[in-house]
């Protein structure tokens, strides 16, 4: 569509529909991620060790380039291309509101997600199980969704004994509430960041986030069909549901519309009985008056 024929068209729409600037903008970004690399996208709580992972994965180590702490550091959507990719860091799932609503506009055009979670406080809780199904329900998300989805658990530094075991659960979770198997990474981003600031070469592999490099980079490129596919499904459901409100609201306001004009045609009925009854009592009247004179 030309981009005039398009500003005329939205407007129209816009006139239209309540939301139509969500629907549409949905629309333009699936459109706009068909050329795009490959994007991959942190998800999980706060604290979760998300912005960290990124610095490690495209070593930025020394100076961070995603914001990281012990307080909710994270509050909007931020973007890094890296090699053939674009790392996309979002906010902490159900820290706020505000937060919720920025990570799924990033998570509605993700094409590999890296869920991230704290064996520190044990398996997934229902916020995070709650966030996977939702996922899942989004357009076109069950394509390649076992490949799509990278389990990360971080914090392997400070919880060497319970990992394995927490894992194990993380996996059974996972596969209860959506049917899947992803991969599943156990990894130390500070094990890797003080191992390659120090040059120390035993830390780095202890850290495991070579492992996890060597998939992304090598293995997740391949996933190309996999990702065409997702981002045509997007598009068509996007369009679908643009569509699917205009119909409901043409026929809401056709519906109003009747409603009108039978309380116009009652109102006419009523006017005409009305004035048919003032005319023929005149009418009466003034023959009466006739007689007298
Ligand atoms: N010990 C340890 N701490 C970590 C690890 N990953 C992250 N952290 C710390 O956890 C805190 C939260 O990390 P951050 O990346 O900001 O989490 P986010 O809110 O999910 O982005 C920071 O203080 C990090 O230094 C890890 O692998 N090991
Ligand atoms: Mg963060």
């Amino acid at each position: 569509m030309s981009s005039d024929l398009k500003i005329s068209t939205y407007k129209k729409l816009n006139q239209y529909l309540n939301d139509g600037g969500q629907l549409t903008s949905a629309l333009d970004s699936a459109l706009s991620a068909t050329a795009q690399p490959l994007r991959i996208t942190t998800c999980g709580l706060l604290k979760a060790g998300k912005s960290s992972l990124l610095n490690a994965l495209t070593d930025h180590l020394e100076t961070e380039l995603f914001a990281t702490g012990a307080v909710r550091t994270t509050v909007q959507n931020q973007t890094l291309s890296h090699q053939d990719f674009i790392f996309v860091d979002t906010p902490g799932l159900d820290a706020t509101e505000e937060d919720d609503k920025e990570a799924w506009d990033a998570l509605g055009i993700a094409d590999v997600l890296l869920f991230v979670h704290d064996p520190g406080v044990g398996e997934l809780d229902q916020a995070e199980v709650k966030f996977l199904l939702e996922l899942a329900g989004q357009p076109g998300a069950r394509h390649g969704l076992e490949e799509r989805l990278v389990v990360i658990l971080t914090r392997l530094d400070s919880n060497e004994e319970v990992i394995d075991a927490i894992a194990q659960k993380v996996q059974h979770q996972i596969k209860s509430c959506l049917g899947i198997e992803p991969r599943l990474f156990q990894v130390s981003f500070t094990s890797y960041q003080n191992g390659k600031l120090q040059g120390k070469q035993k830390l780095v592999e202890y850290s495991r986030i070579p492992v996890l490099q060597q998939y992304i980079f090598e293995n997740l490129a391949r996933m190309h069909s996999h990702i065409q596919t997702l981002r045509q499904v997007r598009i068509d459901d996007s369009c679908k549901e643009l569509i699917n409100a205009v119909d409901t609201e043409i026929a809401k306001r056709m519906e109003q519309s009747i409603i009108a004009q039978k309380k116009f045609d009652q109102s006419t009925q009523a006017f005409t009985k009305d004035s048919e009854t003032l005319i023929n009592s005149l009418r009466t009247k003034f023959a009466a008056y006739d007689k007298i004179y």
